[in-house]
């Protein structure tokens, strides 16, 4: 049998799966959380930090997913890496938002996407502090707790509110300081939450106009994208690229051409 004559799998049975497992995390990060949690180890630079608690959150949602559908591939950001026969990817990211989960800020998520042949086919971003559970399927439209949302509609680049984040890297972060400069007294106002997925779910139900961020890895934007797509929003890169770890644009069309614009002048997608 070839790799692609598989049945192709229920986009609303993925979904209910991910919700279910993310819902089980999100239960384990907010019971287990040691009063003093301290960092396990460090990644990218000496801040870009993995708590105990990352590597428990995704040791949870590897194996019900294994459990559930044992032939499927996943890839977690705390290592996890499993190939499959199905064509189903999970892509996991047990923790995003980990320094606000590191201070007790309440804006940090679990975020489950399953891919089928490579496209996302359903997400979901759980917000556990704030008790909200964002999801999509691809073609279904994008939800918080079960009711649909919609973007903003677009609004000129001086009233837009946008949402951005930095990397962990001093010498990014100097250039990302840069863009922002050019883009500050343009804009509404900017914000940074600190959690990409929450930032995409964000701009699908209107809390934010607009999210941009050079950086983020394939399982901080897989459920977020496709939440923030099925919302109406506009999520890409530069110059019709796809959305990706060197530049994503999310907003409704009409900001997005804008902002697009803006950020290519300023050469947001280089450190
Ligand atoms: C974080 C993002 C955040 C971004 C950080 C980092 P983590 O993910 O969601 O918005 O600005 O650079 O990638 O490390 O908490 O999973």
């Amino acid at each position: 049998m070839r790799q692609t004559d598989h049945m192709r799998a229920d986009p609303s049975e993925l979904l209910e799966l991910a919700v279910e497992v993310a819902q089980a995390a999100g239960s384990l990060l907010l019971d287990k959380r040691p009063a003093q949690l301290g960092v396990a180890d460090t990644k990218s630079s000496p801040t870009d930090v993995v708590t105990e608690m990352d590597r428990a959150s995704e040791s949870l949602i590897t194996s019900a997913l294994r459990a559930a559908r044992p032939d499927d591939a996943v890839l977690g950001e705390e290592g996890t890496v499993q190939t499959g026969r199905t064509g189903v990817r999970w892509l996991v990211d047990p923790i995003d938002g980990t320094v606000n989960y590191l201070y007790d800020i309440p804006a940090w998520s679990v975020s489950i996407a399953a891919e089928q042949d490579g496209a996302v086919v359903a997400g979901v971003v759980h917000v556990p502090r704030l008790g909200e559970t964002f999801t999509a399927t691809r073609g279904g439209g994008a939800r918080r707790d079960g009711d649909l949302i919609r973007v903003n509609p677009p609004v000129g680049l001086e009233q837009a509110l946008v949402a951005t984040g930095f990397g962990y890297d001093s010498a990014r972060r100097a250039g990302q300081a840069e863009v922002i400069r050019g883009l500050l007294p343009t804009v509404r106002d900017i914000r940074r939450v600190g959690s990409c997925a929450i930032d995409l779910c964000w701009v699908a139900c209107g809390r934010v106009d607009a999210y941009f961020e050079r950086g983020p890895q394939p399982w901080d934007l897989a459920a977020g994208t496709l939440i923030a797509t099925e919302a109406g929003a506009t999520v890409a890169g530069l110059h019709g690229r796809p959305a990706s770890t060197e530049l994503t644009i999310a907003a409704p069309s009409g900001l997005f051409e804008q902002l697009h614009d803006l950020l290519a002048a300023a050469g947001a997608d280089r450190d």
